[in-house]
């Protein structure tokens, strides 16, 4: 630790203001990263190839400024300096991913990888030193290239093949790994995915693909739940849930917000209704809209593929808290008649003739979705509440993209901004929030944006061999409303 990272965080310390901007006692803050943004090391050992490696290596056009995950972080070798950054921050916990061909290079069971085992041990272990908890997602994007070739999330078997590889992951890390995320942004995987054919796999086919793998990612989720309850939580005592990305759709003026509503419930309600609500299954009002769309399309049923009863109820309550991702929000409106209208959930809702706007005066990232909303963070969190109950909240990421550079004031801004409105919540509106994660730990590979969006509380230089990370003033800031335990002011502020 340098001397001027003390000087900064002490003085920052002694400016908090307010218990009104103090976390209950016993909030845990974090950071995250995940497996293909940070470790690098594709091809190392026995690790099998991820669907992110085949579409770096056959389509580098995919990615904006042609860079790729081959190295990136190298964190494979430099998860040492890792676990010395979150304990600089001061972190309760760190948030990361586990590579499933890294551990399953056939994708199966049948191989598990002894450097696999010994690379994630070695990252809980370090952290357990350190008193810090190990967060753990098991799937966050990189799948086997080999179940991509049998179909991936189209292929109902991936349930089975996602409960085998969840049964694994418990059997190796559940002794100490007591917090788990099963799946990172269903939405991610179905909606961006097939909707826009740009990320991994890059296949486009908006009609019917995205729906069919909600119904499947819901399923494996359920299948991880229900063993981790059945075979491991007598041992272990923890907890598993999803991480559902949330962007606000706030109605452009009153007569659009029947619309605005169909649209959380696309976005929101649509991973949630089933795990979260008492009767479970699909949120009815989506339900019926979906099927017209269905109709509309000359199918002869709804695009939504039905559950069965034992489906309904396999899935429904395979939850332990609420995982949140929250990073924008969105205006919506009716489309004009004949008006192109842009891929959802970024860019419009075509299965909802809906047109995004934003709003003039909110901040751009670096990110060309990203707009700065921390006014519709809370109504989100109330929505959430007001339709599936009391729920206990961990936000699992938050974060903003900027371009390079230490001094991120943009990043200090965002991340007091957010945590004002989440103290609002708690002490306003009586949420039960247990924790929050800044995504990210230091710049990484940003998927479709590469290496030049910049999400990192620490910079990493990648053109150095030691990918050499650096605190950025967010990170100095992160550290003092940990050490403070509340929201102090910025050194921007007097
Ligand atoms: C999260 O995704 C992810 O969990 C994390 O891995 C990621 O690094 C972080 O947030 C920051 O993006 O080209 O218009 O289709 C957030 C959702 C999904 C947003 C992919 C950008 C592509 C936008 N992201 N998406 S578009």
């Amino acid at each position: 630790m340098n001397y001027s990272w003390i000087v900064v965080s002490s003085l920052l310390c002694s400016v908090a203001y307010g218990s009104n901007l103090t976390f209950p006692p016993g909030f845990k803050f974090g950071a995250a990263s995940a497996s293909y943004q940070v470790e690098g090391a594709w091809n190392v050992s026995d690790k099998g190839e991820s669907i992110w490696d085949r579409l770096v290596h056959t389509k580098p056009e995919a990615i904006m400024d042609l860079t790729n995950g081959d190295v990136t972080c190298d964190s494979y070798h430099l998860w040492e300096r890792d676990i010395e950054m979150a304990t600089e921050l001061g972190l309760h916990f760190y948030r990361f991913s586990l590579s499933w061909p890294r551990l399953m290079p056939t994708g199966f069971s049948n191989k598990i990888s002894e450097d696999g085992q010994k690379y994630y041990n070695n990252l809980i272990d370090g952290l357990l030193d350190k008193g810090i908890e190990p967060l753990v997602t098991i799937f966050h994007w990189d799948l086997p290239q080999s179940l991509q070739d049998l179909g991936g999330w189209m292929n109902p078997l991936i349930v089975d093949w996602f409960e085998d590889y969840a049964r694994v992951v418990f059997s190796l890390f559940a002794d100490r790994v007591k917090t788990w995320v099963s799946i990172n942004e269903p939405v991610s995987i179905c909606d961006y995915v097939y909707n826009t054919g740009g990320m991994a796999p890059p296949i486009f086919e908006p009609h019917v693909a995205p729906y069919v793998c909600t119904k499947h990612v819901l399923l494996a989720h359920a299948k991880a739940w229900r063993i981790y309850d059945e075979e491991f939580r007598p041992m272990y005592n923890g907890e598993i849930s999803l991480a559902i990305p949330l962007i606000w759709h706030e109605a452009l003026s009153a007569e659009h917000e029947e619309l605005a509503e169909l649209l959380r419930e696309n976005i929101a309600g649509r991973y949630s209704h089933p795990v979260y609500s008492k009767e479970g299954g699909w949120p009815p009002s989506l339900e019926k809209h979906l099927e017209e769309v269905g109709k509309r399309k000359g199918f002869n049923k709804s695009v939504l593929p039905p559950f069965t009863k034992e489906e309904i109820d396999l899935i429904r309550g395979t939850y332990d808290y609420y995982g949140m991702n929250f990073y924008t929000s969105r205006l919506v409106r009716k489309a004009r008649p004949g008006e192109s209208i842009g891929a959802w959930p970024m860019n419009g809702a075509p299965d909802f003739d809906a047109a995004f706007e934003k709003d003039p005066s909110w901040v751009a990232g670096y990110s060309s979705w990203f707009y700065v909303t921390p006014e519709y963070f809370r109504p989100q969190i109330m929505w959430l509440k007001e339709k599936y109950g009391d729920l206990k909240f961990l936000i699992t990421e938050n974060g903003i993209s900027t371009g390079p550079g230490l001094d991120d004031r943009m990043r200090v801004e965002y991340y007091r901004d957010h945590l004002k409105e989440l103290l609002l919540a708690i002490h306003e509106d009586g949420v039960n929030v247990v924790g929050f994660t800044a995504w990210t730990l230091m710049d990484n590979f940003e998927w479709n944006d590469g290496l030049g969006s910049k999400f990192g509380l620490y910079e990493v230089n990648f053109t150095s061999p030691q990918r050499t990370r650096t605190p950025r003033a967010s990170a100095h800031y992160y550290k003092s409303i940990i050490d403070t335990h509340s929201i102090p002011k910025t050194i921007y502020e007097n």
